[in-house]
């Protein structure tokens, strides 16, 4: 809505100053303002697509804002490699993890229930064995809050060393 906003500023204020321009130009003059009107009217254009991209651009930052106490873990390297990235972190307790598959999936997340904080249930914060993540940008998220080191690694690819470590503190 605030592009709409904009733009019906911008353009009347354009249209004063084309109809300024003319009214106070003598002929001989006109000519000038004639080839000074084209170079403002794309400069207001400009300024439009300008005010589009920075609404675009506010937007992505709401989004961003909106995730900003989230961590994101790639599921297999833009090299292709079958791995975490990164793969031994750290984060505050209570800080959201969101794990995003990028390449080489199917992948999951399951967590080491030989390799978690006493009292966690490894099986509550990991996802079913038997569910993968298929398509590009499917996550999995999850939030602890126990302190400690908790080791987890994806089914498929175990195997090819696609394990990690997160330390909450
Ligand atoms: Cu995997």
């Amino acid at each position: 809505m605030a592009a709409v906003t904009s733009s019906a500023v911008a353009i009347p204020s354009f249209t004063g100053l084309k109809a300024t321009a003319s009214a106070g130009s003598t002929p001989s003059r006109v000519s000038l303002p004639a080839k000074t009107a084209p170079g403002r009217l794309s400069g207001v254009k400009a300024s439009l697509k300008d005010v589009g991209v920075a609404v675009v651009a506010t937007a992505a930052s709401a989004v961003l804002a909106s995730n900003a106490m989230a961590l994101e873990i790639l599921l297999g390297g833009d090299d292709g490699s079958l791995a975490f990235v990164p793969s031994n972190f750290s984060v505050p307790s209570g800080e959201k993890i969101v794990f995003k598959n990028n390449a080489g999936f199917p992948h999951n997340v399951v967590f080491d229930e030989d390799a978690v904080p006493e009292g966690v249930d490894a099986a509550k914060i990991s996802m079913n064995d038997e569910d993968l993540l298929n398509a590009p940008g499917e996550t999995y998220a999850v939030t602890l809050t126990a302190k400690g080191d908790y080791g987890f690694y994806c089914t498929p690819h175990q195997g090819a060393g696609m394990v990690g470590k997160v330390t909450v503190n």
